[in-house]
């Protein structure tokens, strides 16, 4: 039995799982779900996440979901030899684990909010950014992006000299920041955060995933 995954090509969380299918090379197929008629509020979605949200991954009998959780199933499973978690090496492996938890603790709050300010509010909910909210999460953001710069003065790429999940769980908010808020400069105006962001979007998987960000104003 394929792999079905439950989302959207245009959602973030779902183009999390999607790089990493495509950079295994998996066979999937991509099962829509119409949030605008609230498809992921009725049971027979919420039977695959109780949180009612995009995406979930049917595996045969397994069903999960919370995207940073399936990404690294499909690479213990499907994908070991592919270096994206290095679990063989501990001190690699612990390391691709903390800039996970980075991405998830420090980089996805301020970057989902501006998005949302810049985007989701004005396409779905009529409504403008409050330049309050967003000098915030511009502030914060920058903190996190100073410690990143520092970090990719040393290494290629988050976890060290090899593309991981950590580097991968980045792409579908870095690219939203860049096409569809005026703060891209975040990211270009840091010389090594820039040159690891041209790494990780000119993977022929990453451009794959791009092709579906489509969201715009
Ligand atoms: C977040 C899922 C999520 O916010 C994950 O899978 O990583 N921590 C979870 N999904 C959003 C779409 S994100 O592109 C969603 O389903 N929103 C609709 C809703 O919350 O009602």
């Amino acid at each position: 039995m394929g792999l079905k995954l439950y989302g959207l090509p245009v959602s973030t969380c779902t183009g999390r799982v999607v790089a990493v299918i495509e950079e295994l090379g998996l066979e999937y197929e991509l099962v829509p779900v119409d949030l605008s008629a609230g498809e992921h509020k009725r049971p027979a979605y919420m039977e695959k996440n109780p949180f009612g949200q995009i995406p979930a991954l049917k595996d045969g009998d397994l069903v999960l979901f919370e995207s940073r959780v399936i990404t690294r199933y499909l690479v213990r499973k499907y994908g070991k030899e592919s270096g994206l978690l290095r679990e063989e090496s501990p001190a690699d492996g612990i390391a691709v684990d903390q800039w996970i938890e980075v991405e998830t603790q420090h980089f996805n709050k301020p970057i989902s909010s501006l998005f949302y300010q810049h985007l989701l509010l004005p396409l779905f909910f009529g409504g403008a950014a409050d330049e309050k909210v967003v000098a915030a999460e511009v502030e914060k953001l920058e903190k996190v992006l100073d410690v990143y710069e520092a970090k990719l003065s040393k290494t290629k790429f988050l976890a060290g000299d090899f593309y991981s999940l950590a580097d991968l769980h980045h792409l579908p908010y870095g690219h939203y920041l860049i096409t569809t808020t005026p703060h891209g400069s975040l990211i270009h105006s840091r010389p090594h955060v820039k040159a690891w962001w041209d790494a990780v979007t000119s993977r022929p998987a990453s451009k794959k995933v791009i092709a579906g960000l489509t969201l715009s104003l």
